[in-house]
């Protein structure tokens, strides 16, 4: 089972970003497109990906009967994807999303003492050791009538991105917080059975305010969910943040060499975990698999500096790789 989820987390890292910037008639096709791949792998016999066929199959069919708009509506909520990976928050209102937004991103979202402060959907990035992490800030969930249709817009946001990181305020009522968004997960079937194939965890915010710690332990009691604690008061605190939010993406970087010359350690290529270097070879040139003959391997993977490997050898983050290719 584990390692049907693995091919599953595998394939949703491939499938984001080849939708992620697509819509209309692109999606449509691209969305066919990867229903089709994944029966000719027959991966739809793997239980787990049932449910991501039928995922794709409702946003086929939403898209077929949205009736044609005669102008272009400017949707708040849609944002094209960018960076190495897209991350959304998850929360009731004024449990401090926009704040931790602007501490950690290069944006400027207006924060507010009061509920419903952020009306829509807003972008930032967070420069994290060479990668460029998407977040997008969201209104809060409305916990009363929701006319206006928010909470949908923010699952949907939650559903183009690669982790929900579900926030949860450590001044306020802890069960209600966590029972509620629970609930939203499940409504929406991004979890379902208590299983998800998001990468799903929780920011208790707030750490600074009398009885958080109390809280927080008891937020530890009630789920099994990773919890990064934070307040805006302790830069300690941010910085973990940012590394939680990274490891959450579940991704690696790998810098290449060219043979005779140093390393670039600026631009690294930016794979799944578990990448080898054939996903190496394949993002460099699809003619270096073909004319592949080894590969050198600095860093955490190698048994010993400059070790020889095949195709398959599995990557580890921050290695450096040089290919060699026949000419
Ligand atoms: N003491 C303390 N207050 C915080 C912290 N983070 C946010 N706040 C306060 O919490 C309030 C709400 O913050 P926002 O960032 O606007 O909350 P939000 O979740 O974006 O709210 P909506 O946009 O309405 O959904 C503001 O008054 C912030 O100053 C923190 O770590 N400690
Ligand atoms: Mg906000």
């Amino acid at each position: 089972m584990k390692k049907e989820y693995t091919k599953l987390k595998w394939y949703r890292f491939k499938i984001a970003r080849r939708i992620w910037n697509l819509e209309g008639k692109e999606l449509l096709a691209e969305l066919e497109d990867i229903i089709q791949d994944i029966r000719d792998k027959k991966l739809d016999k793997l239980g787990v990906f049932q449910l991501q066929l039928r995922e794709l199959e409702n946003m086929i069919d939403e898209l077929k009967i949205k009736p044609k708009a005669k102008t272009r509506v400017h949707d708040p909520f849609h944002i094209p994807a960018s960076g190495d990976g897209r991350i959304a928050l998850f929360g009731l209102s004024n449990v401090g999303k926009s704040t931790l937004m602007n501490a950690i991103t290069n944006t400027d979202v207006k924060i507010g003492a009061y509920l419903h402060t952020t009306r829509v959907a807003h972008a930032g990035t967070l420069e994290y050791e060479n990668l460029k992490i998407q977040i997008i800030d969201v209104p809060g969930f409305l916990d009363f009538k929701d006319d206006w249709g928010v909470n949908r817009q923010i699952v949907r946001v939650a559903r183009t991105s690669d982790a929900i990181m579900m926030v949860i305020d450590l001044s306020l009522d802890i069960d209600r917080q966590y029972n509620f968004l629970m609930q939203q997960l499940e409504d929406s079937k991004l979890v379902v059975d208590g299983e998800t194939h998001y990468k799903l965890s929780i920011i208790a915010t707030k750490g600074d305010l009398p009885g958080s710690e109390e809280k927080f332990s008891k937020l530890k009691e009630i789920t099994s969910l990773p919890i990064c604690p934070v307040s805006i008061k302790f830069d300690d605190s941010l910085e973990n943040l940012k590394k939680a939010l990274f490891e959450q993406l579940e991704i690696i970087r790998i810098y290449t060499k060219k043979p005779g010359q140093k390393a670039d350690l600026e631009q690294p290529f930016v794979l799944p975990e578990g990448g080898t270097i054939t996903d190496v070879a394949e993002r460099i040139h699809t003619s270096f698999l073909s004319r592949f003959r080894f590969a050198r391997v600095w860093g955490p993977s190698a048994e010993f500096e400059g070790q020889q490997v095949g195709l398959d050898h599995t990557l580890a983050d921050t290695d450096i790789v040089e290919l060699v290719v026949e000419r």
